[in-house]
């Protein structure tokens, strides 16, 4: 007896613990089992040997200097991917700092996980002030779709499978899972460890429209006299390039993308109405609105940029809520985008009348009258640039590139390029999206360069390459192909406001005047640029792109080539009352 329960014990300690399996090794296999194998975040405990073993096990773990850059990384490798993005942080201040991300991730329906370590349950319950104590599963809740918390190693299986179906299925958006430090260390059998795991088959299944719902919405659309197709960052999303191109040409309904969804058909085709956004919103009688919502950014569907003829709408949407979100839908077409433009498409045949030829003309005109309007301001050669000058040579560089990665924010530097710089390719425009949100600038093109492997632009003002900056520091580290131009005007929207007092103080829109950032580059080992003309700007920004290396562009503009809030001014409030 005694001989064979010696006999039955491990022979040495590495037999022992291949036996077993902890909370470390139980997330990993989860994560890999589910092909989720990078993770954008910033070490620190709980979760600092986390990091390292994930990398050991082969995980891409890309270390950021800020969380929120490392959540806006995780939130757009969400979007290109259709496969939620991973982001890791420690407890209270680390998981605060990554928030803003998930919430803006959710705003704008990316999926992504936002995992972060937490402080012991017990104390942070009783509030007796743990290390980082902070009951994060709760504040994150309001802020996201849906938010899970692990407490048995036993559970990481099941918990990471919810976490990846609530961020892919129905509408994308963020979720956040709370491991408390301890599951970490918790220990179990091996075999049962890899038998609790969970491969999430089908994370987000397709949702087929109603077949009543499609010939609705395809008995609206025959009745337009001047149809419009809005194309909104749920279309690009979907990846159903093809079909969404199949619909817009064989319906020969001019389409309107929003920004993000810029390049699902190239800009410059014949049917894009872009350049005639105001005439297209004003003048159509049935609207399609395929993965866009009728928020701010559309003017919530009325008013005078709707113009006052009688609409009707059309919307294919995931979301049933979004119906009726702020004005009466006539076909609501609930589903996947994929799905509902293929069965839309197959009520298109041959027999499918034209839009009538006075409305496309019409829309056509326009449009290339406002491209004519523009071309000589995009040619000048002016030092200090105005953005017409230098988003005219960026403009060249994409046209010349179309398969690298624009990412913009500022407010004229993102209101004018997003007008200026024609896109060719689908999910190639990364921005600031629905919260107009500053910020979102180097996570964006590290995770853009990381999932895509293209080379990427970065077209930043100067206050919102502020906002995640210090990751120049990360680009350089990983030596990504990410060209950051920084349009430099010495302040937020203009360079020119001055301290009405008379005091020491600057406006508070105003920066050092002449700063360097192409120095910020240079300083950890990238090439840095001072370009003072479109011509030198245009030179600088192709050598990037063909060297691959880490490069900022310092683009000197005109202090006083912006305008108050770029293209948005009017949603500031006013005084009503007279200057004192
Ligand atoms: C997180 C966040 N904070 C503040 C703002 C307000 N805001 C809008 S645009 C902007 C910066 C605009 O300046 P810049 O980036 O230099 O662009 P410019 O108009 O000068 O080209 C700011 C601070 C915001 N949108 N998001
Ligand atoms: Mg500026």
């Amino acid at each position: 007896m005694a001989e064979a329960a010696v006999k039955e014990k491990p022979a040495t300690a590495a037999e022992a613990e291949r036996e077993l399996t902890d909370g470390f090794n139980l997330i990993i296999d989860a994560l890999k089992l589910n092909g989720l194998t990078t993770i954008y975040g910033v070490p620190g405990i709980p979760i600092t040997d986390f990091g390292r073993m994930a990398q050991a096990e082969g995980i891409r773990v890309i270390s950021f200097r800020h969380e929120q850059n490392a959540g806006n990384a995780a939130a757009i490798a969400g979007f290109l991917t259709k496969k939620p993005g991973v982001c890791l942080t420690v407890s209270a201040p680390g998981f605060l700092n990554g928030l803003t991300a998930l919430a803006n991730a959710t705003t704008n329906c990316f999926p992504m996980i936002l995992i972060s370590g937490s402080s012991e349950r017990e104390i942070v319950d009783l509030q007796q002030g743990d290390y980082e104590e902070m009951d994060q599963l709760a504040i994150a809740k309001p802020l996201c779709k849906a938010a899970f918390r692990v407490l048995h190693a036993a559970d990481i299986g099941i918990g990471l499978a919810r976490a990846i179906r609530a961020a892919v299925s129905g509408r994308p958006g963020g979720v956040y899972l709370d491991l408390p430090g301890k599951l970490f260390s918790q220990v179990m059998d091996a075999a049962a460890g890899a038998k609790s795991l969970v491969k999430v088959i089908d994370p987000a299944p397709a949702q087929i429209p109603a077949p009543a719902a499609v010939k609705r919405a395809l008995d609206v659309l025959k009745s337009a006299k001047r149809p419009l197709i809005i194309l909104g960052k749920g279309a690009a999303y979907a990846q159903a390039d093809d079909a969404i191109r199949a619909l817009v040409e064989k319906s020969g309904i001019p389409f309107l993308p929003m920004s993000m969804a810029k390049g699902l058909l190239p800009d410059t085709h014949s049917q894009c109405a872009g350049a005639a956004r105001s005439t297209v919103l004003k003048d159509a009688d049935v609207v399609m609105l395929i993965g866009a919502r009728l928020n701010w950014l559309l003017s919530h569907g009325k008013g005078k940029t709707w113009g006052d003829a009688p609409k009707k709408f059309i919307q294919i949407d995931i979301e049933p809520r979004e119906m009726d979100s702020n004005i009466e839908i006539s076909a609501p077409l609930v589903g996947d985008i994929g799905s509902c433009v293929s069965a839309l498409l197959e009520g298109i045949d041959g027999k499918w009348p034209a839009p009538p030829a006075d409305w496309t003309g019409a829309v056509t005109a326009k449009r290339n009258d406002n491209i004519a309007k523009m071309a000589p301001r995009l040619m000048n050669n002016n030092s200090p640039m105005d953005y017409h000058g230098a988003l005219g040579a960026l403009r060249s560089v994409i046209k010349e590139r179309p398969d690298a990665i624009l990412v913009n924010e500022g407010a004229n530097t993102l209101d004018l390029a997003r007008g200026i710089i024609d896109m060719y390719q689908p999910r190639k425009r990364l921005d600031v999206g629905t919260w107009g949100v500053m910020g979102i600038g180097m996570g964006f093109a590290i995770a853009a360069a990381i999932e895509t492997g293209k080379p990427v632009l970065a077209v930043e003002g100067d206050s919102a390459f502020g906002f995640s900056g210090m990751e120049v520091e990360t680009i350089c580290r990983y030596n990504l192909p990410v060209c950051v131009v920084v349009f430099n005007n010495d302040g937020i929207y203009r360079g020119t406001d001055v301290n009405p007092t008379g005091g020491p103080d600057v406006a508070p829109t105003v920066f050092v005047k002449g700063a360097r950032y192409d120095k910020m580059m240079e300083a950890f080992g990238g090439v840095g640029v001072n370009a003072t003309t479109p011509d030198e700007l245009k030179r600088a920004v192709d050598a990037a792109m063909d060297s691959g290396k880490p490069t900022l562009i310092n683009a000197v503009l005109d202090p006083a080539a912006g305008s108050e809030s770029g293209r948005i001014g009017n949603l500031n409030p006013q005084s009503k009352l007279k200057k004192k």
